[in-house]
């Protein structure tokens, strides 16, 4: 791919992954080739580092417009109603998650794009699923409506490969943790908000129970693998629904651990709410050899080394 000739439309850039995959497209492909877009207005996290456009996701006319006018050739689709949003208003996710997706689906047909990203989750697993080292092809069953809207991307993924080949390909992150944009209403967002609360109060109290595993990341390992996913040549991407991805799994009651060995005076308590089902849903841990046989994915980050850097880059 001839990084001079891309020109990059990201769609959900205020979110807490789109704003900093926009700051690592923009560092590849330049600035000016990376045009970011958001319901919202421009975040302070990207403001200042190239071109952004208001632009509500469903609306398909003016995201067709935008990608006409600016000439883009590739789409990185973010936006996304969450697993605790969505049960609360779960046909307000569907229509978002799906309505938006299938715009860019149609867009990327329609104007020959030359690759999309959009992520999928580990949501589209259900308890039906094996709960550990979950393969990528396995029963999969979600409960959630933000996990069927998920599935039901996949397949569309799939099928705007076999039917139009459009490039699309897909992750399906774990919990994502980061400290440069707030969360956007998950279930693994406890792995985020904890440190925050123990650096401002020295206490936590968590909405999920202490053994509760779940499969996590770290923000620079998941912004890696989607640019490495979507440059690995076409011939070695086996599936155009979406990739497993594994790097670290652990429950509350381990990461408080981990914390208190920066902060002994940590304390941590539970009370867990209705996240806690979604949560049992899912697998605690992820089988990810298709990602690292096909395109050669491998993490940087355990448990200690993503709590130590979150410690010092954590604004309480
Ligand atoms: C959520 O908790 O909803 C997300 C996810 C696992 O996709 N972080």
């Amino acid at each position: 791919m001839d990084i001079d000739t891309e020109k990059i439309l990201v769609i959900g850039a205020g979110g807490q992954i789109g704003g900093e995959l926009t700051l690592a497209l923009r560092k590849k492909f330049g600035g000016a080739q990376v045009l970011a877009s958001d319901l919202r207005e421009e975040s302070p996290l990207i403001k200042g580092t190239g071109p952004f456009t208001t632009l509500d996701a469903l609306n398909k006319e003016a995201m067709h417009q935008i990608v006409k006018e600016h000439g883009i050739t590739q789409i990185y689709h973010l936006a996304a109603v969450l697993s605790a949003v969505g049960e609360k208003q779960p046909l307000m996710a569907w229509n978002i998650n799906m309505t938006a997706l299938l715009n860019v689906l149609e867009i990327a047909k329609e104007e020959h794009l030359k690759r999309v990203y959009w992520p999928s989750s580990i949501a589209v697993f259900g308890p039906s699923s094996p709960k550990d080292n979950c393969p990528q092809q396995t029963i999969v069953e979600p409960t959630t409506v933000y996990g069927i809207s998920k599935y039901a991307g996949e397949s569309w993924c799939n099928y705007y490969f076999e039917k139009y080949g459009v490039d699309v390909r897909s992750i399906r992150y774990p919990g994502i943790i980061s400290y440069k944009a707030a969360p956007g209403g998950g279930t693994t967002d406890y792995a985020i908000d904890i440190f925050h609360s123990a650096l401002k109060t020295g206490t936590y109290t968590s909405f999920l129970k202490q053994d509760t595993y779940l499969p996590m990341m770290y923000m620079e390992d998941a912004i890696r693998a989607t640019l490495e996913l979507m440059d690995a040549p076409l011939e070695n991407i086996k599936t155009h629904r979406s990739y497993n991805l594994g790097a670290i799994s652990f429950s509350p009651n381990e990461i408080a651990a981990e914390i208190k060995k920066h902060l002994p005076e940590f304390t941590i308590e539970y009370q867990p709410d209705f996240r806690q089902a979604i949560a049992d849903s899912w697998p605690a841990s992820i089988d990810d050899s298709e990602a690292r046989k096909d395109w050669g994915w491998e993490p940087e980050f355990d448990l200690a080394k993503m709590t130590a850097d979150m410690l010092k880059n954590v604004k309480p």
